[in-house]
């Protein structure tokens, strides 16, 4: 039968709202989805992340058959599978013969540029999951001398009606609450129970061929427990309504032993792939607001997650791609050290947040940003290998996210296109905001020396090596300011303790 339209899915566009897929015909037209090594191996993904695509693109497939739309659906091991999506769609268009090709646009510029370039004529859709367009932030851009979050969040509240009064304003009086948002788990405070989503039988066949096909790539298999459906994502989101949000603002910064979600949703991964729509959570955690059932610092904090930060780091990705990638203000040609991949150190916060990584595929945000990632930033990792390494270990790893996360926000390579300052820090901050310190063989309170914590000396030695580029930033005027009333000795003593510890990991030694 005639093909008119034959529709390309991705693994993290599986939404029955797609643009590409509206308006399909059952008899004319077809999807196509492909399970393909280039997208599972490119980086070493995390097993648990690579079994979570699979599965959810699966069972979308059948809920597409379930509603009449024909499918053709290539798994990993079917034999005549090319290996890329662009080959795949080759292959599919000269099978079927099309007359229209249809894709919404991608995640990844560099999957996105093959599938341009691939010599066939193509009909894109804009991604309308988002609330701004590529084009929307361009123009939002345009003429600024420095992109801002802030503004740029306080622009997307106007245009949703998110939280605000009816006169404009917003709701509480003021755009942002994150000065609230900064507390330490008191003792006796014990986070909810995470929610388990038992592996169904397609689950169960994906997580037996990924076992079989990945058992090389770092992270466990076992234990895997999250949505692969939207009806098993909106379990998972109700989860966090009814126990997470009304505590997600106070111990948003909040680390500790052995709880690797605390008050913290999950739901990145779901969200990412298309399994739970933006724009209905917004309205959800703005209702449980309204009614009373959380506080504004936690309802304002995760919308701004969601309509600030996310939206944000997206439009600077398909403003600055290709070249955002090559960003590296400070030079670093350091490899990324092996414990990253095993979780082998003495240091605790970091055998916890890479621990978790390689159990669940999941780290919070500030395990993300203040222990792995700044750790990357003081030890001068480069940042390809650090880059590659969080699109790698996570579940909700994308590059228009991980990308402008890592190299903008953890990296400062991007010399602050993103954010204003670098956020380096001394262990008094993982100390501060986490028990990690109190189970560590390292002294936080040590600076030099073989029972110093590492963050210690690396923090002043980053400060001392880049203070040309830093020293004027206003951010860190009283760092600056600190490091020169120090006396030389101790100076002294810092820049030579961070040289020990940096040589030890050109060495290949674990700290
Ligand atoms: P919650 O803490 O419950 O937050 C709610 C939601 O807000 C998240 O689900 C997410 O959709 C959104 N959000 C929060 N912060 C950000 C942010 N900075 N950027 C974009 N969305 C945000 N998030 C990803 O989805 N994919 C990534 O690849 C990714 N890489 C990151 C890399 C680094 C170095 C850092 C510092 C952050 C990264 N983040 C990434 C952002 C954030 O860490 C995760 O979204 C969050 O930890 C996911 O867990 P959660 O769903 O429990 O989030
Ligand atoms: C991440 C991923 C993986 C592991 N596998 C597939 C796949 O087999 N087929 C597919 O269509 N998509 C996969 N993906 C998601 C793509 O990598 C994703 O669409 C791009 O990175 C853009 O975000
Ligand atoms: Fe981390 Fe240093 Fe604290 Fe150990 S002492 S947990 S290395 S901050």
């Amino acid at each position: 039968m005639l093909t008119r339209r034959l529709v390309l899915v991705l693994g993290d566009q599986l939404s029955l709202q797609l643009a590409s897929l509206q308006g399909l015909d059952s008899e004319r037209d077809q999807v196509l989805l492909a399970e393909v090594m280039e997208e599972a191996s490119h980086v070493p993904h995390h097993p648990k992340k690579i079994a979570l695509i699979l599965s959810a693109m699966r069972h979308f497939a059948e809920q597409l058959r379930g509603r009449g739309i024909r499918v053709q659906y290539v798994q990993l091991d079917d034999p005549h599978n090319s290996g890329s999506l662009h080959a795949e769609l080759m292959r599919w268009t000269q099978r079927l013969n099309p007359q229209e090709i249809h894709i919404c646009e991608c995640g990844d510029w560099r999957l996105e540029q093959s599938l341009r370039h691939c010599g066939l004529a193509i009909h894109w859709h804009a991604d309308s999951r988002f609330l701004c367009s590529r084009d929307g932030f361009a123009l939002w851009a345009k003429g600024r001398k420095q992109l801002r979050m802030e503004f740029f969040y306080r622009e997307m509240r106007k245009l949703s009606g998110l939280l605000l009064n009816p006169d404009g304003s917003p709701e509480g009086g003021a755009w942002n609450f994150d000065a609230d948002n900064r507390k330490a788990l008191p003792n006796g405070i014990r986070p909810p129970a995470p929610l388990y989503i038992e592996p169904d039988a397609i689950t169960r066949d994906v997580l037996a061929l990924v076992g079989q096909r990945f058992s090389d790539h770092y992270g466990k298999l076992d234990g895997f427990d999250y949505p692969v459906t939207a009806e098993q994502a909106e379990r998972l989101w109700q989860h966090f309504l009814a126990s997470g949000l009304a505590d997600f603002g106070d111990y948003q910064d909040a680390m500790a032993d052995g709880e690797p979600y605390l008050f913290h949703s999950r739901i990145s991964a779901a969200l990412n792939i298309g399994l739970l729509d933006l724009r209905q959570l917004c309205e959800d955690v703005e209702a449980a607001y309204r009614e009373g059932r959380v506080p504004l610092n936690a309802a304002e904090g995760f919308i701004r997650q969601l309509i600030g930060w996310r939206e944000y780091v997206r439009g600077i990705y398909w403003l600055c791609m290709p070249d955002y990638a090559e960003g590296n203000v400070f030079g670093n040609t350091r490899a990324l050290p092996e414990f990253y991949w095993t979780g082998q150190t003495r240091m605790n916060c970091m055998r916890q947040a890479i621990g978790q990584t390689l159990e669940h595929a999941y780290a919070h945000h500030i395990q993300r940003l203040m222990v792995t990632g700044n750790f990357a930033l003081l030890a001068g990792i480069a940042p390809k290998a650090i880059c590659d390494w969080y699109l790698a270990v996570y579940m909700d790893a994308f590059d228009w996210v991980e990308l402008p996360n890592t190299l903008g926000m953890v990296m400062h390579a991007d010399g602050g296109y993103l954010g204003s300052k670098p956020y380096c820090a001394s262990g008094q901050y993982i100390k501060r905001m986490s028990n990690h310190c109190q189970g560590c063989s390292y002294k936080v309170s040590e600076s030099t020396g073989e029972s110093a914590c590492p963050f210690n000396a690396l923090y002043w030695h980053f400060l001392m090596r880049h203070r040309e580029r830093l020293e004027r930033n206003p951010r860190l005027g009283m760092v600056y300011r600190n490091l020169a009333r120090m006396d030389d000795v101790k100076r002294r003593a810092l820049w030579d303790w961070g040289e020990h510890l940096l040589a030890r990991l050109d060495a290949g030694q674990t700290l």
